[in-house]
Formats: structure tokens, sequence, C-alpha cells
């Protein structure tokens, strides 16, 4: 299978992060994507993904998978290993309840910011901007991470005592405020404590 992406970018690093934690990053073949020129919204990007966003997952058939849930519930199925996603009916509730947070609460305001309220991806990338939302979804991220510290002060990941998806949404997402230059307030001790406990992941480290 291949990937098109760009190396070090949050969303990205959210797929990279799931195959190496199902040991199967050796199995795909990534394809660089040229996102600083625009590739991402030519024609031909265009028909694999319509969103003009990376990461993009091609199976061996010729078919197309995008949205970084959707390429990690693939790769979860796919490999073998301890389930990112969950078994159980209750369990993948949970853990699907809690990956939408961290990507709505989080990641997507702190993206927002980024892409509105500072140069983002240069001019000829950003050419709507709207400072005042930005700003607005600045603040969002931070009562979002507000909300994980309560979370996080009485389980060890964002779902449970296991390490899922959800709590990779929310590493990229911490991952990218600190690219943005958004501090995280050194009050939320319990989002500090898990972000020290994920970075250790060998998954992760890689
Ligand atoms: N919801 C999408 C978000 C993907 C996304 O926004 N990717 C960024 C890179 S981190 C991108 O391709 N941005 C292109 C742009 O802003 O023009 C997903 O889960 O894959």
């Amino acid at each position: 299978m291949k990937i098109y992406d760009v190396a070090n970018f949050p969303n990205p690093l959210r797929v990279r992060i799931a195959l190496a934690e199902k040991n199967a990053t050796s199995h795909v073949t990534f394809i660089p994507v040229d996102l600083m020129n625009g590739e991402h919204r030519t024609d031909a990007f265009l028909a694999k993904n319509p969103a003009a966003s990376v990461p993009v997952l091609e199976l061996e058939d010729g078919t197309f998978i995008s949205e970084c849930t959707a390429i990690t519930e693939y790769i979860d199925q796919h490999f073998s290993g301890p389930s990112l996603t969950g078994e159980t009916a209750k369990e993948r509730a949970i853990i699907n309840m809690q990956q939408k947070r961290a990507e709505s609460m989080v990641l997507d305001c702190v993206a927002a910011y980024f892409h509105h309220a500072t140069d983002g991806l240069g001019p000829a990338l950003e050419t709507y901007q709207n400072n005042e939302w930005g700003q607005k979804q600045k603040e969002k991220s931070l009562n979002g991470l507000a909300y994980f510290n309560t979370v996080l002060s009485s389980s060890t990941f964002l779902a449970g005592e296991t390490f899922t998806i959800a709590d990779i949404t929310l590493y990229a997402g911490i991952g990218f405020a600190g690219f943005a230059q958004i501090e995280i307030p050194a009050e939320l001790t319990h989002v500090h404590r898990w972000l020290t406990l994920v970075a250790e992941r060998p998954s992760v480290k890689q």
C-alpha cells in the first residue's frame, strides 16, 4: 500500500504513529506530496482526495482512502497487534467519542488558528484568512485542552487505560499547537504528565 503525505506534518504524523504502533511502517511506500508548491490542489491529486489534503492511503486495488480516522481504521483492522480503535461495542464508541473530541476541540481549532491568525502556509496557499475567527479557535483549543486535563486526571489515556487513536489525535494537535506557538498552560499538569508518557512510546519516538 502507498501513503501520499508530507513527513512531519500534523495529520500525516497521526497515520505514521498508528502504523508504527502496529509495527507496519515497512509495509507502506510513502510518496511525498509537494504541498508547499500546491501539488495537493492539482486535478491529479484532487482525483485521489477531493478535500485537497494529506495523508491519502492507496490500496493495492487502487482504492483511495483519506481522513486520518478512516486510514487508521483500515490500518488497525488490516494489521495485527493491540487495537487502536477498540474491540467491544462500548470500547469502540468511547474511543470514537474521545477521538472526535480531540479532533474538534483541539486539533482542528489549532489548525484553524494556524491557517487564519498566523502566516500559515504562506500567501500563495492561504488565499482566505479571517484573523478574528482564528483567534477564537485558539481560545477554543485552550478550552479543549482544559477539558482533556480533567479527563486525564482520572485515567492514563484519553479513552481509559490503553493508548488509542484518540491519544494519537490529541498528541498531533498538541504538536501542531507547539508549531503554531500556542503554549500549553503549565497548570494543565495531567496533560503534561500524559504528554511525557506518550512521547516515550517507541511509535512516537520513531
Ligand atoms: N481531516 C483531515 C485533515 C487533513 C489535513 O488538513 N492535512 C493538512 C496537512 S497536516 C493539509 O493537507 N493541508 C493542506 C492545506 O491546508 O492546503 C484528515 O484527517 O486527514
